[in-house]
């Protein structure tokens, strides 16, 4: 439409020219390889983008190799003066980015303009810490002597970012990297290149004019193949990747073979366990928000509902006369709450998983179909799923990226509840809705919620920034973004001095020459 396209233009994506290669990013210069991107909401091709070649992502390497050396001597508060204008550039373009994000990616605008939103809340967060890059002091056992720690940049940060948050996931592990005084080669998804090549276009003049070293924000769009030397490259120091625990474990074992850090976010199947002490009506929105936003296609998103028997079919009745109403279609349109799932394949996966549950007795009670017609012509419209299933059911230990619920029943105390919701390998975000003190102190007890996330009163999805975002198990056990998760992005010193003109030895040891 003329819109996206004053808006790619805005942003300074043209067809002609999709090598980004105005000074601060590279990538697909040796090769022809090209990719057209088709937006998921109507098929219309958007862009063509070249595909970085391994010649590309070394020349990337090298240059933040040598960005490095000038960017980790720049005080940290003058690295967050420049995420500062960061901030100030993504609030300027929040509304374009937000419809791009929405048009490549499919979430509905309102998800796409808070996805903007993550971003320049996590450079305010990032400004603020550039002055608080603080260790401890410790008190030495010999007199004269002075102990300390200190944090200091680590290198090169290599993020592999997921189609479903193609811009905000970059921005968190980017903004505290740069305060850091690391640089950072972003892989986007090969999904969703565009929204990533704005980011670049946005910053782009901020780093001109601030004379940040060329090489500090790098972008590469390529495939695993890009992904994969990374993982195995001695140069990257720390590999910050998201997506699937299958593509994790290969990030993690590549990069833990050369002793190299990796910070992974991978799956989650969150539950939102709803006691007999719950307010209904607060808890239903939770639920749908949680399932059927964006698609179901967030890491967060809710997959199971753990129910009291006591109320388990007043719960279903209330989510049987929510469903089949749900506003599905164009997210870019007012009032549409579901957009399309990213692709084909995302359906047919979404399609599986619904057969497969209800041949190991699951009961589908609502949707699970593919719409059709000539608004849903991309045939990855789907109308979200509530099925009854049970915890054990192999489709129900799995993540399918779509929007399936599964409610599962429970009776007796909490205690039984929290053993189904911990009764999966993945363990990333989980929720209970009850106003009753005791159930939710056990859920967030010592033998509560095994998950990296576990909220009282509101839905697994929708984290704020300012808290260290991730999951345990088989999610992972990165945490990024909030709290102290910059720690991860830092080398941490032990100093010792010796003010004094003796050289007493620790432990007591007797030395005398
Ligand atoms: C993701 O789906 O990879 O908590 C990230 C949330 C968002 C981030 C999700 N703030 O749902």
């Amino acid at each position: 439409s003329t819109e996206i396209n004053s808006i790619l233009s805005r942003l300074g994506i043209q067809d002609r020219n999709p090598a980004y290669c105005t000074g601060l990013t590279w990538g697909g210069e040796n090769n022809q390889e090209t990719r057209v991107i088709h937006s998921p909401t109507n098929g219309q091709p958007i862009a063509t983008v070249n595909m970085a070649s391994e010649a590309d992502y070394e020349q990337v390497i090298t240059t933040a190799q040598q960005a490095f050396q000038e960017w980790r001597t720049w005080p940290s508060p003058k690295r967050g003066e420049v995420v500062r204008q960061i901030g100030q550039k993504l609030r300027e373009h929040k509304e374009a980015l937000g419809k791009l994000v929405s048009y490549e990616m499919g979430k509905i605008l309102q998800e796409g303009l808070g996805e903007v939103q993550e971003m320049i809340d996590i450079c305010d967060f990032a400004v603020g810490l550039s002055r608080q890059l603080h260790g401890y002091t410790m008190h030495s056992e010999r007199p004269t002597h002075r102990m300390y720690e200190q944090y200091h940049p680590l290198g090169v940060v290599g993020v592999i970012s997921a189609f479903n948050f193609p811009v905000a996931v970059w921005s968190w592990n980017a903004m505290l990297a740069a305060i850091c005084g690391d640089v950072v080669v972003w892989k986007p998804s090969e999904k969703t290149p565009l929204t990533a090549i704005a980011c670049q276009r946005i910053i782009e003049e901020v780093l001109r004019e601030n004379e940040v070293p060329e090489g500090v924000f790098c972008l590469v769009v390529g495939d695993a193949v890009i992904g994969n030397k990374m993982a195995h490259d001695e140069r990257v120091p720390l590999v910050s990747a998201t997506g699937s625990t299958r593509m994790g474990k290969k990030v993690g074992e590549a990069v833990g073979a050369r002793l190299g850090r990796s910070l992974l976010e991978l799956g989650g199947n969150n539950a939102i366990i709803i006691t007999e002490n719950a307010d209904l009506e607060m808890a239903m929105r939770a639920v749908v928000f949680g399932a059927v936003g964006t698609c179901g296609q967030r890491c967060t998103s809710t997959r199971r509902l753990i129910i009291h028997d006591s109320i388990y079919d007043e719960v279903k009745e209330r989510l049987l006369k929510v469903y089949p109403n749900l506003p599905i279609g164009d997210p870019l349109k007012d009032g549409i709450l579901v957009g399309p799932l990213i692709d084909k394949a995302a359906t047919t996966a979404f399609l599986d998983a619904l057969e497969r549950v209800q041949q190991e007795g699951g009961q589908l009670l609502t949707g699970g179909t593919v719409l059709e017609g000539e608004e849903y012509a991309t045939g990855t419209y789907v109308t979200p799923a509530l099925v009854e299933a049970e915890n054990q059911y192999h489709t129900v230990q799995e993540e399918t990226f779509a929007p399936i619920l599964y409610l599962i029943k429970y009776s007796g105390s909490v205690d039984n509840a929290i053993a189904i919701q911990n009764g999966v390998r993945q363990g990333l975000s989980s929720s209970i809705f009850s106003s009753n003190l005791l159930e939710t102190e056990a859920f967030l007890s010592h033998w509560g919620s095994d998950c990296g996330i576990a909220n009282v009163n509101i839905g697994t999805s929708g984290a704020e920034i300012g808290g260290a975002f991730g999951g345990e198990k088989d999610t992972g056990g990165g945490r990024e973004s909030g709290s102290d998760a910059w720690r991860f992005y830092m080398r941490r010193q032990t100093n010792t001095i010796n003010f004094g003109r003796e050289l007493p030895l620790a432990q007591g040891i007797k030395f005398d020459l």
